[in-house]
C-alpha cells in the first residue's frame, strides 16, 4: 500500500522495531560492529567489501543505539574506535608528521586508519576518527557514565591533538583542513573543470567545532589537560564559520562553487543540522532556513535516491521541525528503498538506511540536543494517535509519550539523576517548562490552561 502511495503508520512502527531488532542481532558486546550489511552479507565479493565506510555509513548504523534505549549495543563500535585510535597514531606520525591520531573515509576489522581505495572524491578525507570521536561524547551525554568517558577520552584527545597539528592557515587567515574534500561530491569551476580537492570544506569545520567543544568539555569533566582545552578553544575561534551562498543555501565548500551534481546523495554540509547541532531553528534561524533551501535544492535534483541518503533526509527534516516532510521522506524510504523483507536497499542491500530510518523516527518523536527535551518535534500529520515508551534523552532521561488527534496528550519523564530538566512542547512552539528532578522519580508533562505543566508522578 505504501508503494502505491498510501499512509501506513503501523508499517512505520514495525520498521522502527525491526531497526532495533537488527541492531540487537548484529552488534552485541564482544562482537564486531554492524558493517555495511550488518551481519547479513551473503556474497564472497560483497559491495564495498562489507566493511566500515566512515564518511557516514558506520556512524549512521549507530544513530539509533542510545535514543532507542540500546546503549550496550554501542560497545563493538567503541572497541573499534579504540583500536582505530591506536592505529591512527602511526598514520598521523608516518603520513603527516603529526601527533595525535587520524583515520580517513573507510576502515575494516583490522582498524586500518590509512587512506583506503583510490576514490578521488573520498580517499584522502582526514575526518573519519574526528567524527567517530563525537559518538564517544554523545554516548556520555545520554548515560553520564564517567568510567566510560575515562576509558574513551583518549579518542577525543588524540583526534583533537592531530587536528591542532594538521590544520594550516588559509589565505583568509583561518585554520583549515588541507587537503580535504566534501564527501564524494565534486564542484565545477567557471571554466567547466570539475574537482573535489579543497581546503576547509564546511563539513570539516562543523565536525571540528563539535570535536573541540566535546574534547574541551570532556577534559573539564575529568579535570585533565587544561592547556589542551585552552588551545582547542583558541583554535575553534579560527575555524571558518558556516556560510550562506548565492542560492540562499549552506555553502558546501570554502568558495561558493557550483555543484557538478546538485542532487548528490551526500549532504555533508548539513552535518551541523544533523547529527551535529550548530544549526538550529531556534538558535540560528537564518542557517536553519539556508539548510531548508539546501535540502530542497538537493531534492529537486533527485537526492535521496540511495536508502541511507533518504534516511539522513528524514533526520534533517525532523531537525528542521517539519513533520510533514519527515513523514513524506520516511514514506519514500519505505516505498522506494526498502526490500520486501524490510532490509534497506541502497541498491543493493545495505543496512545503514534501516538504522538511519529508525533513528529518524525517534528524532521525529523526541529530540534532546539543545539542552532540553523537545517532545513531538516533528510529528507527521498522518500519525494522528500514538504512543511510544522508553525513548532515551541526553541528560539521562527515559521518556514515554502519548498523543491524540495529532497533539501531545502526556509525557512521562523519568530522571536517572538529580538535576534540572527543561522540556519544550510540540513542534515549533516556544512553550517550555523547567523543573527539578530527583533520581529515579517520574514527572508527568501535559498541556493545561494553554501552558506546559510538569508534576511529579505519585
Ligand atoms: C559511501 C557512499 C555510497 C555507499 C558506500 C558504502 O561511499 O557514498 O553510496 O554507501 O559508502
Amino acid at each position: 500500500r505504501v508503494k502505491a502511495g498510501a499512509e501506513d503508520p503501523m508499517l512505520c512502527a514495525l520498521y522502527f522495531q525491526f531497526g532495533r531488532y537488527l541492531l540487537i542481532a548484529s552488534s552485541r558486546p564482544g562482537s564486531l560492529p554492524a558493517n555495511l550489511q550488518g551481519i547479513w552479507n551473503d556474497r564472497f565479493l560483497p559491495p564495498w567489501d562489507s566493511k566500515y565506510t566512515i564518511n557516514i555509513n558506520l556512524q549512521m548504523n549507530y544513530w539509533p543505539a542510545d535514543v532507542c534505549h540500546l546503549p550496550e549495543l554501542n560497545e563493538p563500535l567503541f572497541e573499534l574506535i579504540r583500536r582505530l585510535t591506536e592505529s591512527g597514531k602511526r598514520t598521523a606520525r608516518e603520513m603527516y608528521g603529526c601527533r595525535g591520531s587520524v583515520a580517513h573515509h573507510n576502515t575494516d576489522i583490522w582498524a586500518d586508519s590509512a587512506p583506503q581505495d583510490s576514490v578521488t572524491t573520498a580517499t584522502y578525507w582526514p575526518m573519519g576518527l574526528a567524527w567517530l570521536a563525537l559518538h564517544v561524547w554523545d554516548h556520555y551525554l545520554f548515560t553520564g557514565d564517567r568510567a566510560f568517558l575515562e576509558r574513551h577520552y583518549e579518542t577525543l584527545k588524540e583526534a583533537s591533538v592531530f587536528m591542532l597539528d594538521f590544520l594550516v592557515e588559509s589565505p583568509e587567515g583561518e585554520l583549515v583542513t588541507c587537503p580535504s574534500l566534501s564527501a564524494e561530491n565534486t564542484y565545477r569551476l567557471p571554466d567547466g573543470e570539475t574537482a573535489s580537492l579543497t581546503y576547509g570544506p564546511t563539513m570539516d569545520n562543523q565536525i571540528l567545532r563539535a570535536l573541540f567543544a566535546a574534547c574541551g568539555q570532556a577534559a573539564k569533566e575529568l579535570g585533565v589537560d587544561g592547556e589542551l582545552v585552552h588551545r582547542l578553544e583558541e583554535a575553534a575561534l579560527r575555524l571558518p564559520g558556516t556560510k550562506i551562498g548565492k542560492h540562499g543555501q549552506i555553502m558546501e565548500w570554502i568558495r561558493d562553487y557550483e555543484e557538478a551534481e546538485p542532487g548528490h546523495r551526500h549532504i555533508s554540509h548539513l552535518f551541523g543540522l544533523h547529527p551535529g547541532n550548530e544549526i538550529s531553528v531556534f538558535r540560528t534561524p537564518e542557517l536553519a532556513e539556508a539548510a531548508r533551501v539546501t535540502l530542497e535544492r538537493r531534492l529537486a535534483h533527485g537526492s535521496g535516491h540511495t536508502g541511507w541518503s533518504c534516511a539522513w533526509i528524514v533526520n534533517f527534516w525532523a531537525r528542521l521541525l517539519d513533520g510533514a516532510k519527515a513523514g513524506e521522506y520516511l514514506r519514500m524510504l519505505l516505498a522506494k528503498s526498502t526490500l520486501p523483507n524490510l532490509f534497506d536497499d541502497h541498491p543493493p542491500f545495505q543496512i545503514d538506511g534501516n538504522f538511519g530510518g529508525t533513528a529518524g523516527i525517534a528524532e521525529m518523536l523526541l529530540q534532546s540536543h539543545n539542552g532540553e527535551l523537545h517532545l513531538l518535534p516533528a510529528l507527521p500529520p498522518a500519525w494522528r494517535e500514538g504512543r511510544v515508551s522508553g525513548l532515551r534523552a541526553r541528560g539521562g532521561y527515559t521518556v514515554d509519550l502519548r498523543w491524540t488527534d495529532g497533539k501531545l496528550a502526556e509525557a512521562v519523564i523519568t530522571a536517572d539523576r538529580d538535576g534540572t530538566c527543561r522540556v519544550r512542547g510540540q513542534g515549533k512552539t516556544r512553550e517550555t517548562v523547567e523543573f527539578r528532578t530527583k533520581s529515579g522519580k517520574s514527572y508527568a508533562v501535559t498541556m493545561r490552561n494553554g501552558g506546559l505543566q510538569a508534576e511529579e508522578c505519585p
